[in-house]
């Protein structure tokens, strides 16, 4: 069991229209989040949410490389990248956060991958690995030390945020039954290693017990 305390947040990554079934990248079962992160929001000191918010000529966007389909790597001037379909575009209908999702106790919204020329899969830093989003300074304001993590992808903004919180020097969980992946050529199952081995506590939402 894990109690929650003062300097306890919830960051909940990317639970956004376009991400869940039926959206221009869906994420499998991506909609059952929902409910979850819903009950975590209520029980948390502090919430921070995050929106993937890309310009319509995004470089991350295979739309944008003549003869390129989506999920093909292509090499960007920062390295490799995944190429997906047009998604959450700057206040597109898409872009917005899930239906049914309580934002109400948000007290900070992130939105990343506005840089047209660079991805941002982490909420911390962007692809190019120089960029800061400014969220680590913001949290550290905030006395926040404990990070728990749900939303979507846990094999794409779920995980690099994770890792780069831990850089940061953030105490890291990832909530399992807040999470869903995309899960290309076995990313989720990568991810989950890659997190364990980083020391992030993978922990289940039934698990964490409101403080008070
Ligand atoms: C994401 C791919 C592209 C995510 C965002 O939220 O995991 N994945 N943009
Ligand atoms: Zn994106």
């Amino acid at each position: 069991m894990t109690r929650l305390r003062d300097g306890d947040a919830l960051l909940a990554v990317d639970v956004q229209v376009d991400f869940l079934p039926g959206g221009r990248l869906p994420v499998p079962d991506g909609d059952a989040v929902v409910g979850p992160v819903n009950r975590l929001m209520a029980g948390f000191p502090q919430v921070v949410l995050t929106q993937d918010w890309h310009p319509a000529d995004h470089a991350s966007f295979a739309s944008q490389h003549p003869g390129r389909a989506p999920f093909e790597t292509v090499e960007l001037g920062y390295g490799p990248q995944v190429l997906w379909p047009d998604h959450c575009v700057q206040s597109s209908p898409g872009a917005g956060f899930a239906p049914g999702l309580d934002t109400a106790r948000a007290g900070l919204v992130l939105r990343k991958g506005t840089n047209r020329e660079v991805d941002s899969y982490s909420a911390f830093l962007e692809a190019d690995r120089r960029t800061r989003t400014g969220l680590a300074g913001c949290l550290r304001e905030r006395r926040v030390r404990r990070l728990f993590l749900c939303g979507l992808a846990t094999d794409f903004c779920v995980v690099w945020s994770a890792l780069d919180a831990v850089a940061e020097g953030f105490e890291v969980v990832v909530v399992t039954d807040a999470v869903r992946g995309i899960d290309l050529d076995g990313s989720v199952e990568a991810a989950l290693a890659r997190m364990r081995e980083a020391g992030i506590a993978l922990t289940e939402s039934g698990a964490i017990l409101r403080s008070g």
